[in-house]
């Protein structure tokens, strides 16, 4: 099993080798980021009988297509089985298994961890043939709803889209004030300030833990009859490693922010950001935030939404704000634990270094609304209150489905500097590094909302990869997922 090139993340990939071990299955963990070659290489030295792909960002999606094709090429007999947060049944049907699905060798999504086993033990069994030939008929059938439903989904054009955006009326309501901090500043914070921010909840999810309702959710589900109990006791271990690592210091936060004068584009699609006001005034731009809008046709009026309706057109004073954070120290402890041979605990770190960085980015969100910026200097909101989002702007992440596109995390790298002020890498999908890691934008008007920009025509790819400065098929494999046509 192993993590492909480009990605990070292994929780979900450990937590399968640890139930498919505990069911007698010898797993071999190759690691994160692992090339074609290494992964293919392995498979051979190992002579192993699956081969498992994980990911959780979606430029993996296309290395996951990249291994099949050469597991074709090169004649392995294997079966392919793909997991990880950004992977689905769907992609793994129309874009995976046309390279290599035969009855010999299928290519398998699997959910989650607890289906791991049915899955390769149906594999491993004399019952194979039948249970693989039941997923080819599933696979062939959604390829084809797939393609019969993107000639039946209509689009707008770009030109159409941009007319339909949002129009905010800057002066009715008028960007946020100026900002006290502009410019770059590093940030950190003690795990003692951010433990009140962490939600619990996807903790929980993490160790495919759910409650029936009522008792959904942290903290309803130590009440549920069927899990409560185990919950309860899961809990009771992360307060007691959290208390040691906060004890011995062996994980901290470290981050970057950034809050610039800014104004969109002329064309309104993207968002210009200054060094200073006096830039601003000069037209001398600093860097710009390239940003995409939805196409697809709405039922109602709604706007044709992008990020860069939230912020105000030259003439006004606006700002846009940035950061990333990283939770560093969970890669030793993972070492120290793996060493022992105790992946409860390895597999605990990870879970904790994941809560801390989201409770570090949404504490420092507040620190950016109440003092940095300081748009919201009175808000008096509960931590509960910040999870359910009811403060005045977003911070949506780069990846994340209200810009899909993962390469303007280099824009941002480029302006705060995050790799030479906190030692936030990026890898060459753009995955960060450490894995617990979180980057986002901070838009500060209260018109702007979280939604996704959805699948796109050719006519904004072209005019974006424009924009970008950026060659079509670049772009064209860096936006695969979001494509509302198959790229040549
Ligand atoms: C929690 C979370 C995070 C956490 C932790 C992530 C982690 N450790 O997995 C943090 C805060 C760090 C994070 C960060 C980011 N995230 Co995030 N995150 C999530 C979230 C909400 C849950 C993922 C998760 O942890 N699930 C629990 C784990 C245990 O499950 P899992 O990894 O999926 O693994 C299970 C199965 O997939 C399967 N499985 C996994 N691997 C394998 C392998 C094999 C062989 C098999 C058989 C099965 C299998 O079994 C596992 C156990 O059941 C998802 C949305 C979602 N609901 O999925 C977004 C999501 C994964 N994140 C996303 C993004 C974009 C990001 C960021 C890039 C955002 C940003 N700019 O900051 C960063 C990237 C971090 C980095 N280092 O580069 C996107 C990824 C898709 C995309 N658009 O690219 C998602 C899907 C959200 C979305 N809807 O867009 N994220």
């Amino acid at each position: 099993m192993a993590t492909v090139k480009g990605d990070v993340h292994d929780i979900g990939k450990n937590i399968v080798a640890v139930v498919l071990g505990c069911n007698n299955y010898k797993v071999y963990d190759i690691g994160v980021m692992c090339s074609c070659e290494k992964i293919l290489e392995k498979a051979k030295e190992y002579n192993v009988d699956v081969i498992g792909l994980s990911g959780l960002i979606t430029p993996s999606l296309d290395e996951m297509v990249v291994v099949a094709k050469e597991m074709s090429k090169a004649g392995f007999k294997q079966p392919l089985l793909i997991g990880g947060a950004t992977t689905s049944k769907m992609h793994t049907a129309v874009k995976i298994s046309p390279n290599f699905f035969t009855v010999e060798h299928p290519v398998i999504h699997v959910l989650d961890a607890s289906r791991s086993v049915t899955v390769v033990s149906s594999l491993l069994s004399g019952l194979k043939e039948e249970y693989v030939t039941d997923i080819q008929e599933e696979y062939d059938e959604m390829r084809e709803d797939y393609y019969a439903g993107l000639e039946d989904r209509y689009f707008l054009t770009f030109d159409q889209a941009k007319e339909q955006k949002l129009k905010i009326d800057f002066d009715a309501t008028p960007p946020a004030p100026t900002p006290k901090t502009i410019g770059v500043t590093v940030a950190e914070a003690s795990l003692e300030d951010i433990v009140p921010y962490i939600d619990w909840n996807p903790f929980f999810q993490t160790w495919e833990l759910r409650g029936r309702y009522p008792n959904r959710g942290y903290p309803k589900i130590f009440d549920d009859e069927a899990v409560g109990g185990e919950a309860k006791k899961l809990f009771a271990d992360a307060q007691a490693l959290m208390k040691e690592i906060i004890a011995n210091k062996s994980m901290y936060l470290k981050g970057v922010v950034g809050l610039f004068p800014a104004n969109r584009t002329d064309d309104g699609e993207d968002v210009m950001i200054y060094a200073s006001e006096e830039d601003r005034e000069a037209g001398k731009v600093l860097d710009t935030f390239c940003m995409l809008r939805q196409q697809a046709e709405k039922e109602s009026d709604d706007p044709y939404l992008s990020q860069s309706d939230f912020i105000a057109p030259a003439g006004y004073k606006d700002h846009l704000g940035m950061f990333a954070v990283s939770c560093f120290g969970c890669d030793k402890l993972v070492e120290k634990y793996e060493s022992e041979h105790d992946d409860y605990n390895k597999i605990m770190s990870q879970a904790l270094a994941d809560r801390f960085v989201e409770a570090f980015a949404e504490y420092l969100h507040r620190v950016i609304r109440t003092d940095m910026w300081g748009y919201a200097k009175d808000e008096s909101l509960t931590e509960e209150d910040l999870l359910k989002i009811k403060y005045d702007g977003i911070r949506p992440a780069p990846g994340y489905p209200s810009q899909p596109d993962h390469t303007e995390k280099t824009t941002m790298w480029n302006v705060i500097k995050a790799e030479e002020l906190a030692g936030i890498e990026l890898s060459d999908s753009l995955s960060m590094m450490p894995a617990a890691s979180v980057s986002a934008l901070v838009f500060a008007h209260p018109e702007s909302s979280y939604f996704a920009v959805g699948q796109i025509g050719k006519d904004q790819v072209e005019s974006y990869a424009g924009r970008k400065k950026m060659e079509l098929p670049r772009c064209e494999r860096w936006l695969s997922p979001i494509l509302n046509y198959e790229r040549d």
